[in-house]
């Protein structure tokens, strides 16, 4: 499978339909999701062009690998609920079918604002 162009947040990141941006840099842009299922879920997407985290890891830079692990800690710190904050959250990455991925471009959902309960349903 190669990477689509038309997938819905490559159009995030060509500007070419709107998100509600918390943060952004070389490496990644995080906004919230339209659809929240706990009181804080926003995404963190890779600025580059992966579809998931196999991807992401055989073909992305080391650059870009820690450009997105850090990028979801500036996230977290700038919603204010990183582990120093005593809050925390939950990250998920979905990948491909048995991980019930919709939007083929890697990005982390983090899942925060209350307890977000057990880890699967
Ligand atoms: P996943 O199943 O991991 O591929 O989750 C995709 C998420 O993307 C899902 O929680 C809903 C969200 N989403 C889909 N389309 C849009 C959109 O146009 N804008 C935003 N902000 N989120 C979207």
């Amino acid at each position: 499978m190669s990477y689509d162009d038309n997938n819905i947040f490559a159009k995030i990141l060509r500007g070419e339909i709107p998100c509600k941006k918390i943060y952004e840099d070389e490496y990644v842009l995080s906004f919230h999701d339209v659809n929240p299922q706990k009181k804080i879920h926003v995404l963190v997407i890779s600025k580059g062009k992966y579809i998931d985290l196999d991807d992401f890891s055989s073909n992305a830079s080391n650059d870009e690998i820690v450009g997105l692990i850090k990028g979801i800690n500036k996230v977290a710190k700038k919603l204010g609920v990183s582990s120093d904050t005593g809050q925390g959250y939950r990250t998920i990455a979905n990948i491909s079918t048995f991980g019930g991925q919709e939007v083929p471009h890697l990005h982390f959902h983090l899942l925060s604002g209350e307890n977000v309960g057990k880890m699967t349903q």
